[in-house]
């Protein structure tokens, strides 16, 4: 094999990581970016001129096609997605182009221009919805929640179609919450941790400040570091079979237990109020509201409990998922507090 790997989302949080650590094994590394009026490249600006970019996008099947043909990968991670499973409630056919039928663009390019080129599809957790097993494995039942869901579900279902229908190195790889400190802001890890270093500093420095404002505190899920993720990723890359396989850290905790860690590294101390919709915390010490229930952040469908078993992809690609709940937050909010004060 070659040392070619094009990635799509590569201005992503997965795909930045990829991209480094490809760039570290020396690779050539291919990226595919969306044009933007606005900065774009915050997560890959460090890497920058060691990366070859294109222009292009998951709705744009030609852009896809011509890209794959120019660049003749011999591997290909699909990490570019509509990633935000709330707002593919507003634009779920959006949503659709992008997840569903820009995975399909993917794999027809690959199937006509590349047909060896080894691809791992970025499966998700969220196709699981309504949990049917706990935890749950490669073989537990689908059972989406979401446009997203539905969308990834058709994407993992082609990727499958296609490795068996011509025998081509396609995989899934199904990953649990992967969070970090490059984290989209709006993912709810990352609000809490930006959101509660922002009311710290504002609180060390006497000034007013909004409270951060989320929605159902009581879903559970398995949030793993991103980074332990891409090396997953790597791994099933170099594999000798094309297989699909979990990546998940085996752990679950609430949206309220994030919090609750995530305090512990600043001064405050919550004391919490109401139920449901009605719920909030309070700063023992200074008395002020520093996290409200608002119904807007709610979703028409909710996944209430994710937690997978990564047992095939620990025994069979020798993986490890090293940071765990406790060590991820330590790691996000530490970044997030040192962030806002650079800021002031
Ligand atoms: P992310 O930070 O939201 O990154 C998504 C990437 O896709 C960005 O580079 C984005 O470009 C790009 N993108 C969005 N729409 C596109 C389009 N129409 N054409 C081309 N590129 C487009 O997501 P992530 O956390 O890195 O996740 C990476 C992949 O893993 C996604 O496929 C996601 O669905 C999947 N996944 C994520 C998780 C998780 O918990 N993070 C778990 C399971 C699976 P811009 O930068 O221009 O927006
Ligand atoms: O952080 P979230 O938006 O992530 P979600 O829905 O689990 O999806 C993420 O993980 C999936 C893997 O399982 C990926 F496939 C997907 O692309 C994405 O990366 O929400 C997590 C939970 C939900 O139950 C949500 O209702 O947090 C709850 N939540 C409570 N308040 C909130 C908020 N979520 C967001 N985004 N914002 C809030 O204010």
């Amino acid at each position: 094999m070659g040392n070619r790997v094009l990635i799509t989302g590569i201005t992503g949080q997965l795909g930045s990581y990829l991209a480094e650590k490809f760039l570290e094994m020396n690779y050539e590394v291919h990226g595919i970016i969306r044009k933007s009026s606005s900065f774009n490249t915050e997560r890959i600006d460090h890497i920058f001129d060691k990366l070859n970019l294109y222009y292009g996008d998951l709705t744009d099947p030609l852009s896809i096609d011509d890209i794959v043909y120019r660049v003749q990968p011999n591997y290909l991670i699909n990490a570019g997605a509509q990633s935000q499973v709330h707002v593919s409630f507003s634009i779920p056919m959006y949503t659709s182009q992008v997840d569903a039928l820009g995975t399909l663009s993917v794999l027809e390019a690959v199937r006509k221009h590349t047909p060896k080129c080894r691809v791992i599809q970025m499966s998700t957790s969220e196709l699981f919805g309504k949990v049917q097993e706990i935890p749950q494995t490669e073989t537990t039942p689908m059972n989406c929640q979401s446009p997203y869901s539905v969308a990834k579900l058709y994407a993992y279902q082609m990727t499958k179609l296609y490795r068996e229908s011509y025998n081509m190195f396609l995989c899934n790889i199904i990953c649990f919450n992967m969070e970090s400190e490059r984290r989209g802001e709006t993912f709810v890890t990352r609000k809490i941790t930006l959101g509660l270093a922002r009311i710290n500093q504002d609180i060390e420095l006497g000034k007013e400040f909004e409270p951060l404002r989320l929605g159902n505190l009581n879903a559970k899920r398995d949030w793993g570091y991103c980074p332990n993720y891409a090396d997953g990723i790597i791994k099933l890359l170099h594999h000798h079979t094309a297989d699909d396989f979990i990546l998940a850290t085996g752990e679950t905790h609430s949206i309220r237990e994030f919090i609750d860690e995530a305090i512990k590294y600043t001064s405050l101390e919550l004391v919490w109020y109401g139920e449901g919709k009605d719920e909030y915390a309070v700063d023992k010490n200074s008395g002020k509201k520093v996290i409200v229930v608002d119904a807007k952040y709610y979703r028409p469908a909710e996944v209430d409990l994710l937690i997978g078993d990564a047992s095939k992809a620990i025994d069979i690609l020798k993986w490890e998922p090293s940071v765990k709940f406790s060590e991820l937050v330590r790691i996000m909010m530490n970044h997030d507090i040192a962030k806002k004060r650079i800021v002031i």
